[in-house]
């Protein structure tokens, strides 16, 4: 086994990948960028080696200098958790270049999967079903229309082949729409992976996101761990996950079949390590959709379920050692639900709200697990992917685990940031959850949404005066908590869950915190800032422009994510200092807003 590895990553995943390490008795070294010098993570290895400032393509994304502490360190491999490296086939090939093992698959398996035709093509010859399409690039315009109109019949899917998660991904309903979707995910699939082939895709109009984890090692063992359901995603970006999915979704005999699937894809490109194959479930029928080469972010559900610690076996794994179960040992047992806590707010489009926490308490008691990687004074940058936290929580079935989970997000607090806890509360006291629903028409829809903003309560003549409810308080008295009772006019938090029809129709008004009590800064400044760094990606508002509060201005391009921006208050836009194409500071002004009556 290893006596010292190097973490590539930051945050919770490099917390999560250290444990391990400690727990193996392996020796730790952390890298950092200049911003990060305080983060937990830094502080957590036992050695930690400064990578310098700037952006991540200077610290995080810098193979150079990764590889060189990892060598001045003595470490033997590099974990390179999820993002920044981890699918990134010639980073695994410098790390084996210099006597270094790279923590995952052959740089062979990152490459193959890494090209979605390719892996298309690999998966139909392995006997996998795939989404019925093209595994060949499609090279016009002219040549989609043929094969949307011949083949696949509309709505037709076109994807980026160098694309995956979403990105480069468009939707034609229609021939009409096509050309608009094929140039669409063409200049996406260029910007953002320097790759313009483009694929099609049938397009399936409600389908689930079931995935299913799987571990091989270096002696031709693999085995898979049961499935996830990621099917509420918000544009692309998963933000509830659980595992099993719906026993009336999967049942046993889906289950086996989804594992086969997932064994088969696993054993075609000679895979080592963690990885998932994610696919679409519709109408009883499971179709391959892509491989993500590395632990995910929600492998903690299927770590609940199954006992089995998918970190350090992807470790063991990349030493050589044989995998610690047998397929026939796995067994799931119980409920497992995740929910990612970003500094987000739901209601205003999901904008990212980065900034310093203040107060903060993570929740406890059985069944709860709190991946973290930021604490009490630490920051949420603008710099790096929004996610404060990840909850998990184990429980005998799904809807106990939700009612675990909903009391865990009441015991949660995050004071001095907006996070998704809210939205969380309110979407999972839907009916719509507790029937296993995908939810797509909620996650968007504005009108709900708008109901999240805990700290500007709607107007009671937009709630229904008449209708009064019972809430409970707590307030804070020379350092003393107390519950209160008020009888009045529903807040948002209580009309979104009772709205829902809720849980076995008894759901219980959630406490407004502290940090939700805060009164809105009525109105406030008039020039909204660019809460990150990055690219200004579209403008679609222009200067004497009337917007209202929470209208998208623009979207800010960072860390290969669309951010998008939206109005922070109603008004004239009387300043627009920004341009498509240009970069963008954290904290430069986006644009001026005057409220009517100024
Ligand atoms: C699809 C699809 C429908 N048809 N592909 C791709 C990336 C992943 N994040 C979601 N993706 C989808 N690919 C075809 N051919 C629909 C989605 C999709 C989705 C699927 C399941 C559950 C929620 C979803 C939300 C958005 C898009």
């Amino acid at each position: 086994m290893f006596k010292k590895v190097l973490v590539a990553n930051r945050g919770e995943i490099a917390v999560r990948i250290f444990r391990a390490l400690e727990e193996m008795g392996i020796a730790s070294v952390a890298v950092y960028s200049e911003q990060d010098r305080d983060a937990l993570h830094a502080g957590r290895a036992e050695e930690a080696y400064n990578l310098g400032d700037g952006p991540a393509a200077e610290n995080y994304l810098n193979v150079e200098k990764i590889i060189d502490a990892a060598k001045r360190s003595g470490a033997e491999a590099i974990h390179p958790g999820y993002g920044f490296l981890a699918e990134n086939a010639p980073f695994a090939q410098a790390c084996e270049d210099s006597g270094l093992v790279f923590i995952g698959p052959p740089p062979s398996a990152i490459e193959a999967m890494g090209s979605k035709t390719k892996a298309r093509e690999l998966m139909q010859a392995a006997g996998v079903p795939i989404v019925p399409g093209t595994t060949e690039p499609v090279k016009t315009v002219k040549d989609a229309l043929k094969i949307a109109k011949g083949e696949i019949g509309f709505p037709v899917a076109v994807k980026a082949a160098g694309g995956g998660g979403g990105k480069g991904f468009r939707v034609a309903l229609a021939e009409a729409d096509l050309e608009g979707a094929f140039e669409g995910a063409s200049r996406e699939g260029e910007k953002f992976f320097s790759d313009p082939t483009v694929y099609l895709e049938r397009y399936l109009p409600d389908p689930r996101h079931v995935e299913v984890q799987v571990l091989a090692d270096r002696h031709g063992n693999v085995i898979h761990l049961g499935e996830r359901d990621c099917s509420i995603q918000r544009r692309h970006q998963k933000v509830i996950e659980e595992s099993p999915a719906p026993e009336w979704i999967v049942d046993e005999a889906m289950r086996a079949r989804i594992g086969e699937i997932g064994v088969e894809a696993a054993r075609a490109v000679g895979y080592v390590g963690a990885g998932t194959i994610e696919g679409l479930l519709q109408d009883g029928e499971y179709f391959f959709l892509e491989m993500n080469t590395r632990v995910q972010v929600e492998h903690c559900v299927t770590e609940m379920t199954t006992g089995v610690d998918i970190v350090k076996e992807g470790i063991r794994a990349a030493a050589g050692e044989p995998l610690s179960h047998r397929q026939q040992d796995i067994h799931l047992r119980g409920h497992a639900i995740e929910c990612r806590i970003n500094a987000e707010d739901a209601s205003k489009n999901f904008a990212p709200a980065p900034g310093k926490i203040g107060a903060y308490s993570e929740p406890k008691g059985p069944g709860v697990r709190v991946d973290s990687g930021v604490g009490e004074g630490g920051e949420v940058s603008p710099m790096y992917d929004p996610m404060v936290a990840k909850l998990i929580v184990w429980d005998a079935d799904r809807a106990q685990a939700t009612k675990r989970m909903l009391r865990a997000l009441d015991e949660y607090e995050i004071e001095g940031l907006k996070t998704l806890i809210p939205f969380h509360k309110a979407l999972l006291s839907t009916e719509q959850w507790a029937k296993g629903e995908t939810c797509r028409g909620l996650l968007e829809d504005k009108a709900w949404l708008k109901t999240l903003a805990f700290e500007t309560p709607p107007k009671a003549s937009e709630q229904g005066e008449d209708e009064k409810v019972e809430q409970t308080y707590t307030v804070e008295v020379s350092g003393k908590r107390f519950d209160v009772r008020v009888i009045g006019p529903p807040t948002a938090a209580f009309a979104s869950s009772a709205q829902g029809a809720a849980m076995n129709g008894s759901a219980a008004a959630p406490r407004a915190k502290r940090s939700e009590r805060k009164s809105a800064a009525g109105g406030g400044p008039d020039t909204l800032e660019s809460p990150l760094q990055g690219n200004m990606w579209k403008v679609l508002v222009k200067e004497g422009d009337a917007v209202s509060e929470g209208q998208l201005l623009c979207i800010i391009e960072a860390m290969k994510m669309e951010n998008e921006i939206t109005a922070h208050k109603a008004g004239v836009i009387t300043a627009l200092p920004i341009s498509e194409g240009s970069p963008i500071a954290a904290g430069a002004p986006i644009a001026t807003i005057k409220s009517a009556e100024e």
